[in-house]
């Protein structure tokens, strides 16, 4: 019989691709199930609890680098924990069990379960701060956006390298006070701002494929750690982002330079955030403009997952039919 050998190298790349979507459907079906109960806490610990006992079973060596919080705060899946069964690669993970927790306690559109992988030491350690954002989709020459430009400039820009009139160009910004200069200004120029109330992940990965998403442009003020998480999507699918922390304390500033920050008004570009091949997989837990959500049936509970890999570029999408319902550990 002949068998299939995957080279040490090609482990992160091949085998962890569905690996990583077991771990997202877990963290999904885990916090579905608790789904506009207006218990936000309870649907993330139910994410966290099944993300880490299926990452615990993945063959690698794996070290969260964003994650819930510092070890003090956050029980489980914590900054610096360490996951997986140690018989395999040295990877950095950045999770957020459920991007949305809001969103799934309301059961409003939007909410994921989301993982990035990469080489060990090749993923930013971002703190759990607010990270200023600016993104594209692929396609567009270097230089069409500039974090430091004022927000009508970058609409202008990026209309004129699309071809089209700023009122045919649509911004994503959170819904938050913060953003009401940057959404007159987006405004002004004609083009259309598009709110959400939480899930900048997702708002991020819409750029990707505005035809499909009817979004050009990710703007404004949202975490640090979910920036981390969308530039892994980025790397994997084309598509241009800046980024800088904000650290206005001095203990965000003392605890920055603890996780090897040195520079704390450093503009990150995808790559600074991502040194390196990556995967990335997010699974729908309510229904998004990007994912179904989690559909449970009297037998069978059907899950949609986005994986991607940033070698290739290959973006598969994972419908799981689930018969074996003992594996969630629901009751
Ligand atoms: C965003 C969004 C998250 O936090 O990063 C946002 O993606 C930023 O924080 O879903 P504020 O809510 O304080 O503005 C969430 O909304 C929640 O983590």
């Amino acid at each position: 019989m002949t068998s299939i050998t995957v080279q040490a190298e090609l482990a992160l790349e091949r085998i962890l691709t569905l690996e990583i979507v077991r771990v997202t459907e877990r963290a999904a079906v885990s916090s579905a199930r608790l789904r506009g109960h207006g218990k936000d806490k309870a649907s993330d610990q139910a994410a966290v609890d099944a993300m880490r006992r299926e990452l615990n079973k993945l063959p690698i060596d794996g070290t969260v680098v964003i994650g819930e919080g510092e070890i003090d705060e956050a029980p489980m899946l914590f900054i610096g924990e360490q996951v997986g069964t140690k018989q395999g690669p040295k990877v950095d993970i950045a999770v957020d069990p459920l991007e949305g927790t809001i969103l799934c306690a309301k059961n409003m559109p939007g909410a994921i379960a989301t993982i990035a992988m990469a080489n060990g030491g090749t993923l930013l350690h971002a703190p759990d701060c607010y990270m200023e954002k600016i993104a594209i989709g692929p396609g567009y020459p270097k230089g069409v956006i500039d974090l430091d430009a004022p927000a009508d400039e970058n609409i202008m820009n990026l209309a004129k390298a699309k071809g089209v009139k700023p009122s045919e160009i649509t911004a994503i910004l959170l819904d938050r006070p913060r953003h009401a200069d940057m959404i007159n200004a987006v405004r002004k120029t004609g083009a259309a701002v598009s709110l959400i109330s939480d899930g900048d992940v997702a708002g991020v990965i819409h750029c990707a494929e505005p035809k499909k998403t009817g979004i050009d442009i990710y703007l404004g003020i949202g975490g640090a750690p979910e920036g981390v998480l969308a530039a892994a999507a980025l790397r994997c699918i084309g598509g241009q982002m800046q980024t800088r922390l904000i650290i206005d304390t001095e203990e965000l500033r003392e605890r920055t330079l603890k996780m090897g920050i040195k520079d704390p008004k450093k503009i990150y570009e995808i790559d600074d955030m991502v040194r390196g091949d990556c995967l990335f997989a997010a699974t729908g837990v309510t229904t998004g403009a990007m994912l179904n959500g989690v559909k449970f049936g009297k037998d069978v509970i059907e899950t949609d997952t986005v994986v991607m890999r940033s070698v290739t570029g290959t973006v598969r999408r994972v419908v799981g039919e689930h018969r074996e319902l003992s594996k969630f550990h629901l009751d």
